[in-house]
């Protein structure tokens, strides 16, 4: 009898094991969850994090302490595989609890005021401590933004399946603005946007708030990611109308409880459109006062709104210089209106003249830094990591370091409009960390990009790193299911700027992917390799925009009829007989000079100008011989080849990870890994062909013969769709 009901338990467990085993397992995996996946984790990790996890202890009744409690109980009890429950205080070994000294009379009682005074606003504790006669895990902060940040901190560990029994960790962010830039639009389109559609429903809100709003800022939370401009740079003016104010009101009431703030792009002729006043001159008494009871108007609708992102004098958009006044003039306007409220004026430096003749790498500088000192407090200059436009590879903008007197913060792109869209699997943080670890030698050795951003180095008041952001309404947020990873890693990154991308990769496989540690191993390399392999097969050696225009996907080096030179790729390569690339050096633009003399110096000459940025500073003669003995043509197609090399591999490595990843996942990163082979292929024969053109050589041994004729490519742009 005894025999037969052991064996029927045990039957009966195995059937609960099946079932969870099977749920895991089937359960639709279509990337919604991102890296909030709370399935359970691997048996023994659970095990030794059960003892720790008993209850959740988090008093309070706010919206965020609310979130917190949700998160830790759903978090703790999905990573642990059963329901942990919440408890009014400490009354076992094993409690987690969270707050701050005011919500929480337990961490109160602490006496913890000093440690957590060094924190700021939005810095925490994880500790796990003995409380009375019980073990405990203490998550506390100053605010409960703050304490919401140590959760997720705390369940990321899990997660990543750290020890958590000896926890003894604070940490506070190095950037106080951490941004998501939305180039969304009024008609729910979403430019640059290659994962559906907008995520606000203007014309829904502000009745109905689409709870996957919720979910949005509850991931960005998740990363420390404290801002976001919810319109479009190139702004209609409509948004700062009281009908839409309600709308972003409504937005910003949902994002509260999550720490993001709401930021708005006006058009910097609002006053006109929505006015009716005759100019939007910065130094027109009445167009000052409009700002101002627009500002005003604004914050008694959004108490807490972080201020306004400034595309003016670019690409048509309407600023200061339109009635002759500068951009100081007009940040500085703006920064009044918002001054009472402590909002900000972020500026972008993104301005290029269309003068003949001239460099656009040159423009932002030129434009800009001779205004350095001369911004108000709360302006910050928002400067694109590199000085043409978001290539997959661009030396650092030179404006860093070059404005000490200035609050700059940099924006990265991270929608992938010249890289493949949402179809390549390409992991940004390998970009992003060579412009942040670039040195500018503004003070001397050492004097990194992220240094001077992160204000050691100028002592800078104000800091920030914007992302332009890449999700949309696909269900998994952001079209390829990687590029989740893209925008992880840049929240991640403008928590800790000095984060190593092998780190960042390897928390997002294990929370979004997998905690197979072989199947993690080959992910990871995918993913750092992924970078360099895009650049190969796109603009290796440091050339730059030769995409198609207009949409800029897929090659079009001979491309030439946009109106303005620099919108054509032909600008930009400046292919010959004799050679390729922009000499940027005094012989040519001498753009280089706007670099510290160290630096100058390094990319000025042929012979110590780092290859891959070789035709971006020099015009290079064909038979130019490069570090691998191997002339500069080929080079160039060498490379294009590898780049091609790579996604076939890829594919394959892919492939063989098929039943360690969920099928859906597998199957769709799968057929994406495919369009980017073709697309690498596209890309290698339409530029060889082209530019075999001038250097009149033949293809080495090696290269493929191209698939098709010029003329085909030349024909028809490379789909996407
Ligand atoms: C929002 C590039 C893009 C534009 C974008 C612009 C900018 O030119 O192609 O779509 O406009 O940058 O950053 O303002």
């Amino acid at each position: 009898m005894e025999q037969k009901l052991r064996s029927r338990t045990s039957l009966a467990s195995l059937a609960v094991v099946i079932i969870f085993v099977a749920g895991a397992i089937s359960k639709a995996e279509d990337g919604y969850r991102l890296w909030l996946r709370y399935d359970p984790l691997p048996r023994q990790t659970i095990e030794s994090y059960r003892p720790r996890i008993t209850s959740i202890v988090v008093p309070g009744d706010s919206a965020t302490l609310a979130a917190i409690r949700t998160e830790l109980v759903s978090g703790c009890s999905g990573l642990l595989g059963s329901k942990v429950p919440v408890a009014d205080e400490v009354n076992r070994d094993g409690a987690v609890i969270a707050g701050t000294p005011k919500s929480s009379p337990e961490i109160g009682r602490l006496g913890w005021e000093r440690q957590l005074a060094d924190l700021g606003p939005e810095g925490f504790r994880v500790r796990a401590i003995r409380l009375g006669r019980h073990s405990v895990t203490v998550i506390a902060a100053n605010t409960e933004v703050g304490a919401l940040y140590g959760v997720f901190h705390f369940l990321r560990l899990m997660q990543t399946l750290q020890p958590i029994n000896r926890l003894d960790v604070t940490q506070k962010p190095r950037m106080q603005l951490r941004m998501l830039d939305h180039w969304d639009n009024l008609d729910g389109s979403i430019e640059r946007g290659y994962a559906g559609r907008s995520l606000w429903d203007w014309k829904a809100l502000p009745e109905n708030v689409n709870p996957r709003l919720r979910d949005y800022a509850r991931a960005n939370a998740s990363l420390g990611i404290n801002g976001s401009v919810v319109n479009n740079v190139n702004a209609n003016s409509i948004f700062l109308s009281a009908e839409y104010l309600r709308k972003v009101a409504a937005i910003a009431d949902t994002f509260r409880p999550y720490g993001v703030r709401v930021y708005l792009s006006p058009r910097f002729s609002a006053p006109i459109e929505l006015g009716g006043l005759k100019t939007a001159d910065p130094f027109d008494q009445e167009v000052a006062t409009w700002w101002k009871k627009k500002a005003d108007e604004i914050y008694q609708a959004i108490p807490d709104f972080g201020g306004f992102l400034v595309k003016a004098n670019s690409e048509g958009q309407p600023g200061p210089r339109t009635y002759n006044r500068n951009h100081v003039d007009g940040a500085n306007m703006l920064a009044a209106a918002l001054a009472p409220h402590r909002g900000v004026v972020i500026w972008r430096a993104f301005v290029y003249d269309a003068k003949p003749g001239y460099d656009r790498a040159a423009a932002a500088y030129d434009n800009l830094q001779p205004f350095d000192g001369q911004f108000a407090p709360n302006v910050l200059l928002q400067v694109k990591n590199g000085p043409i436009d978001f290539q997959p590879r661009e030396p650092f903008h030179p404006l860093f370091g070059a404005m000490p007197k200035t609050q700059l913060m940099p924006e990265f792109q991270i929608t992938q409009e010249y890289l493949g869209f949402s179809n390549h699997l390409v992991f940004l943080p390998q970009m992003w960390r060579e412009v942040l670890d670039s040195d500018t030698y503004a003070k001397g050795p050492g004097s990194t990009v992220t240094k001077i951003i992160d204000g050691s180095l100028y002592g800078q008041r104000l800091t920030g790193m914007a992302g332009v952001a890449n999700t949309g309404s696909d269900r998994n947020w952001t079209g390829h299911h990687f590029a989740q990873a893209n925008w992880y890693a840049f929240g991640r990154l403008a928590w800790n700027p000095d984060l190593a991308s092998r780190q960042i990769a390897g928390e997002w496989i294990s929370m979004s992917l997998t905690h197979d540690a072989r199947a993690a191993d080959t992910i990871t390399r995918i993913m750092l390799e992924s970078h360099e392999a895009l650049v190969d097969y796109m603009t290796p050696l440091g050339l730059h925009h030769i995409m198609w225009g207009g949409h800029h996907y897929g090659p079009a080096p001979w491309w030439d009829t946009e109106p303005r030179a620099d919108w054509n790729p032909v600008y930009y390569h400046r292919a010959d007989d004799r050679g390729l690339g922009f000499d940027r050096t005094e012989k040519g633009s001498n753009a280089v000079s706007q670099y510290y003399a160290q630096v100058r110096d390094r990319f000025a000459n042929l012979n110590s100008c780092p290859e891959k940025f070789l035709l971006w500073f020099h015009h290079v003669p064909w038979e130019y011989r490069l570090l691998t003995g191997r002339t500069m043509w080929d080079e160039l197609a060498v490379r294009y080849q590898r780049g091609v090399e790579w996604t076939r591999t890829t594919r394959k490595h892919w492939d063989a990870l098929s039943g360690v990843i969920d099928a859906q996942r597998h199957a769709e990163v799968a057929k994406k890994l495919a369009i980017q082979e073709r697309d690498s292929i596209w890309w290698r024969d339409a530029c060889l062909l082209y530019f075999q053109n001038f250097s009149k050589r033949p293809l080495p041994k090696g290269v493929e013969p191209p698939a098709k004729t010029l003329e085909e490519y030349k024909a028809k742009s490379l789909e996407w769709k």
